[in-house]
């Protein structure tokens, strides 16, 4: 049966009179990746123009195919967050590495991490570990069913919890209706098994409770939302999240693969003082390796095979490098590394705000701790349809401003700019420069 699909090579337009390498690099990468990245938001579509093909990183700096130097924001998505070929992480991973690169068995490395990231965390007794943060949240939300014998998840529109098929779900056309698969090839039987409510509005949450209260299995929240830029949750939220799954019988996941281990010693649930049944991680425990995570106590972690039926596997969870480089990570975050990078989060922060008002844009800057947004356009984003009505073209123009002067934003307007312990002053310093040019210029 022929799917109607194309035998000719497809791809995006091609680069005309290629003149950098990054313009050949992705021209050559379009003919044998999809887009030619392995991860959408890469590919600049969202800003326009050619993504920049990076070689090598160090502390706050890239450095691109064409030797063009760049203050990083974008940090491997918040992996990076003790700075790019950080000396003592790499002294260890190279270490490692010379002992074989995966057994397949266990090793010493997972118990020394999941060792450390019980210890940080009150909320978790035992930690799988997994390879990504899609891994995490498909495997707690696994638990989550199984613990409960319920079908239903509730997410927040604008939140992203990784690309596994009940998370790729928008709202239905009530608020209290089923998803819509936000993706073909998601079945709309899995998009009828997760709803969607507003990030920061109770009130939407309880009214799926009260339409479907006893069928659903866990709320999963992004405690800090990062994916429709940072939207810090109101007063109360959080507390009324727990409330209401308490009183319903379901659980509480905190996506935290974003916020795990950046945002204090022991994520945004120790920022907030909240306990969620089960936790994801990702990024930061990794160290920039392929590393996601899922914990919460051993009432519900035994559940997970072999202590219990509930199965999920992987050749590579856990793997002994990913597992030195997510330790040594772990290991430089001390309390003055959360100090500081609440210090020149908030350095950054306040040259934003100073610059905006200067240049007299419309525009808002939403932080916690060391990740935050530059909205165009709203002073204040309090939700995903408030994000959506932020002016991305502008963003657009301003990305594009800044990576002409030396400073790669992450690529979209719903991302955050992630700060490491490798952005000292003088960085900081030096992007609030370029932003005040970038105003002047859009
Ligand atoms: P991964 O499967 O990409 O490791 O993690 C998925 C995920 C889950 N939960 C949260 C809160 C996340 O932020 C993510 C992934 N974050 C995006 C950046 N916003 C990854 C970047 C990308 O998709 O290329």
């Amino acid at each position: 049966m022929s799917l109607g699909l194309s035998r000719k090579r497809t791809s995006a337009p091609r680069v005309k009179n290629s003149t950098s390498n990054s313009d050949r690099l992705f021209d050559e990468a379009q003919d044998c990746i999809p887009g030619g990245v392995n991860s959408p938001v890469r590919s600049f579509r969202s800003v326009g123009g050619t993504p920049r093909f990076i070689e090598r990183g160090f502390g706050a700096h890239l450095f691109d195919v064409d030797c063009r130097r760049y203050i990083d924001f974008v940090g491997g998505w918040g992996a990076a967050i003790v700075g790019h070929a950080n000396p003592q992480v790499i002294e260890r991973v190279k270490s490692a590495v010379g002992q074989s690169l995966s057994f397949g068995t266990p090793c010493p490395q997972e118990v020394v991490l999941a060792t450390e990231m019980v210890r940080r965390v009150p909320s978790i007794d035992k930690v799988r570990m997994v390879n990504s943060g899609t891994e995490a949240v498909m495997s707690a939300i696994r638990i989550a069913r199984a613990a409960t014998r319920r079908d239903l998840i509730i997410k927040f529109a604008g939140g992203y919890h990784g690309h596994a098929d009940s998370m790729l779900v928008s709202a239905g056309s009530g608020a209290a209706t089923f998803g819509h698969p936000d993706s073909p090839g998601v079945t709309r039987a899995a998009a009828h098994q997760t709803l969607t409510a507003t990030y920061n509005d109770l009130e939407s949450v309880a009214a799926l409770f009260r339409m479907h209260a006893d069928d659903i299995a866990a709320i999963i929240v992004e405690p800090v939302a990062g994916n429709m830029g940072v939207v810090p949750p109101v007063p109360g939220f959080l507390d009324g999240l727990r409330t209401l799954t308490r009183v319903h019988g379901a659980l509480l996941i905190f996506d935290e693969v974003m916020t795990g281990f950046r945002l204090s010693a022991g994520g945004a649930q120790s920022l907030f003082d909240i306990d969620p049944d089960l936790t994801t991680f990702g990024k930061v425990i990794g160290g920039g390796m392929p590393v996601g995570a899922y914990g919460g106590p051993s009432e519900l972690m035994d559940l997970v095979a072999p202590a219990g039926p509930v199965y999920q596997a992987g050749t590579l969870s856990g793997n002994p490098i990913a597992m030195t480089a997510g330790a040594a990570t772990l290991e430089l975050l001390n309390a003055s590394a959360y100090r500081q990078l609440e210090q020149i989060g908030a350095h950054l922060e306040d040259g934003l705000v100073r610059a905006i008002r200067d240049a007299g844009v419309s525009a808002c800057v939403q932080r916690v701790g060391s990740m935050l947004t530059l909205y165009f356009g709203i002073s204040a984003v309090k939700d995903g349809q408030d994000a959506n009505a932020a002016n991305s073209a502008q963003f657009g123009r301003f990305f594009h401003e800044m990576l002409e002067v030396g400073v790669h934003l992450p690529p979209s307007h719903h991302e955050a700019w992630f700060i490491s312990l490798a952005h000292d002053y003088p960085v900081v310093d030096a992007a609030v420069a370029a932003v005040q040019h970038a105003l002047k210029a859009i």
